[in-house]
């Protein structure tokens, strides 16, 4: 049992107080022009990019302080193969029902496609050089990926998830993490969806059964426990 905490809800982060760099990583999930920037995926649909931008600047100082501290960053981005032999018909089509067509044209190029402009992740957030990358075909961060091999080589127990979508992309993230045997907490300002309810209900969700995957923080509450013990 480690004696280092984060103040989270509905428990003190990580559940054991063994929170070291060594054995803890930062996710930042889909932080791309896709789902938060001008002429983006998420801005064809017509949803409001305002709430998917709100975490860039919270995000951006977690970076700075835990880079410094040496933790493990992992950025994720999701998108599909040019040939586009790992879409999903069902995901096409539904894309398509709303009006933003995964691999059609659109402002920032292809949607959701490797190496179109808009799957880029956006410059305010960019991985440095040595930073991991994870390209997910999915929602989750662990479906048709190295990410578990990864996490486990590196020795890591505990995972800060931030980005974007609460609801969608992180949230099965969480899910995936914590059926893996992870302790997870998810910093809540570090998040957004496009809408604000379905972010509010999935933090509320985490908060059931005593932390069903794991625990609700704040970049505040974070940055401050970093501050106190490394
Ligand atoms: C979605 C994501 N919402 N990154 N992707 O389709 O959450």
């Amino acid at each position: 049992m480690g004696s280092r905490f984060v103040d989270s809800t509905p428990y003190r982060w990580p559940y054991n107080g063994d929170l070291r760099p060594d054995n803890t990583a930062l996710i930042v999930i889909d932080m791309q022009t896709d789902f938060c920037g001008p002429g983006g995926y998420v801005d064809t649909m017509g949803y409001d990019i305002s709430l998917t931008r709100a975490p860039i600047e919270p995000i951006r100082q977690l970076l700075d302080s835990m880079r410094a501290k040496n933790f493990l960053i992992i950025h994720t981005r999701e998108g599909h193969r040019p040939d586009l032999a790992d879409l999903p018909a069902n995901k096409r089509w539904r894309s398509r029902q709303i009006g933003a067509g995964i691999g059609d044209p659109g402002p920032c190029g292809k949607i959701l496609i490797r190496g179109e402009p808009g799957w880029d992740i956006i410059p305010e957030l960019a991985p440095l050089p040595d930073e991991i990358v994870i390209d997910k075909p999915g929602k989750g961060s662990f479906c048709a990926t190295d990410l578990e091999l990864i996490l486990r080589l590196k020795g890591i127990d505990n995972i800060v998830l931030t980005g974007i979508t609460t609801d969608v992309c992180v949230h099965t993230t969480m899910r995936e993490a914590n059926d893996r045997g992870f302790e997870c907490v998810l910093v809540a300002d570090c998040c957004g969806a496009t809408d604000i309810n379905n972010h509010n209900a999935a933090l509320h969700m985490i908060h059931m059964q005593g932390g069903v995957f794991g625990a609700v923080t704040t970049s505040a509450a974070l940055l401050n426990a970093l501050q106190e013990n490394f």
